[in-house]
């Protein structure tokens, strides 16, 4: 497993040299936040950030993300173009050393919470979901501030954005994705770069959109679909553990002896309420013990089953007065790299591996 730890950029408060003093780290998983979507990230830009990586003593072989432009999601005309400048992303960044790119295939929003500083016993605070406060936004009249998706569109134009979305089915949305993945693999395949989709977060449908990396179900489909190993995914515990028919250990296991899984978003979440309507959850230290997912189980599976990737702690919470970066401040994921380095040493110590 290669530790790795989520990081903004320069401008980002969590720095490459308090980064790399955290223990067992081997590099940041970042992203050229300046360039639009749809762009090419030239290959100057690539390296000014990979050089200054390095220079900190850490590595830049996850990218984390390059953004899918909404046209390639809805299928239009200006889509083979967009994949093109895709394409040669990839080509660059392969380049550069890069193994992995995350991506998701989420229309219009990226991971929605419905608080981002729920404030918990222990004084800490951290995100959280609600549906019942989701189920009161209308995105179409209201201008949200949801942490994780761009708000660089004005409510007219979100509005237009759903509108376009009306026509897109989840089977055309999947549809989409394979056009999109089918387009990419060779030049994959030649850079030996892998994509590795980001599932839904929250796992279902958000304001009359489709969703469609929610479950076994849509990754299986999407496996099938797009048979290479080029083609796997982030295994993000928390996202897809909101999902309450998952069964996390089961399918990390499984899609890590498929050799699909190329990164780890390890997380756990803390359910309030698990029925559908009344849904609550706040994320929740690392820890098996501290919160509703088996993580321990689920970094079992993957070990028995022969993952050997990227790993990053996924979400933290503010603690010991940081104010951070929702879910991204700099001492709670530290304390969950080194739990999740530590439940790996012991795995690697004391089981065999199954392949
Ligand atoms: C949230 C992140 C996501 C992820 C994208 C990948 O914390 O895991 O925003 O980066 O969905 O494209």
């Amino acid at each position: 497993m290669k530790m790795t730890f989520r990081w903004y950029g320069p401008n980002d408060p969590v720095t490459l040299d308090k980064i790399r003093q955290i223990p067992m780290m081997t590099g940041v998983v970042t992203a050229l936040y300046s360039i639009p979507v749809g762009e090419v990230w030239d290959r100057e830009s690539i390296h000014k950030l990979k050089d200054q990586i390095n220079a900190a003593g850490l590595e830049m072989e996850v990218i984390e993300s390059v953004p899918v432009h909404e046209d390639i999601k809805m299928g239009l005309p200006s889509r083979d173009r967009l994949i093109e400048n895709y394409k040669q992303t990839v080509r660059n960044l392969g380049e550069a050393g890069v193994k992995v790119i995350c991506y998701n295939f989420m229309p219009v929003f990226d991971w929605v919470r419905s608080e981002l500083k729920y404030r918990t016993e222990d004084g800490s605070n951290c995100l959280a979901y609600s549906q019942k406060t989701i189920d009161q936004l209308d995105p179409r009249r209201q201008s949200l501030s949801l942490p994780g998706w761009d708000e660089s569109y004005t409510k007219e134009q979100l509005a237009g954005l759903l509108a376009q979305y009306e026509s897109v089915s989840p089977e055309k949305l999947f549809d989409n994705l394979v056009y999109f993945l089918k387009a990419l693999m060779p030049v994959c395949e030649a850079c030996d770069v892998k994509m590795a989709i980001h599932p839904d977060d929250p796992p279902f449908s958000l304001f009359g959109l489709p969703r469609i990396i929610s479950t076994e179900e849509g990754i299986d489909r999407l496996f099938a679909a797009v048979n290479s190993v080029y083609n796997g995914i982030t295994l993000c515990t928390g996202s897809l553990g909101a999902g309450l028919g998952n069964d996390l250990v089961r399918m990390a296991g499984k899609y890590a002896a498929m050799g699909r899984v190329h990164f780890l978003h390890a997380r756990n979440i803390r359910f309030l309420d698990e029925t559908k309507e009344g849904l609550f959850f706040h994320e929740s230290p690392h820890p098996t013990s501290c919160g509703s997912l088996d993580l321990y189980g689920i970094l079992r599976a993957l070990y028995e089953n022969g993952f050997d990737g990227y790993t990053r702690p996924d979400h933290g919470r503010n603690i010991w007065g940081e104010d951070g970066r929702p879910g991204y401040g700099l001492y709670d994921r530290a304390l969950g790299a080194v739990y999740l380095s530590g439940v790996w040493e012991a795995l690697e110590k004391s089981l065999p591996r199954k392949k």
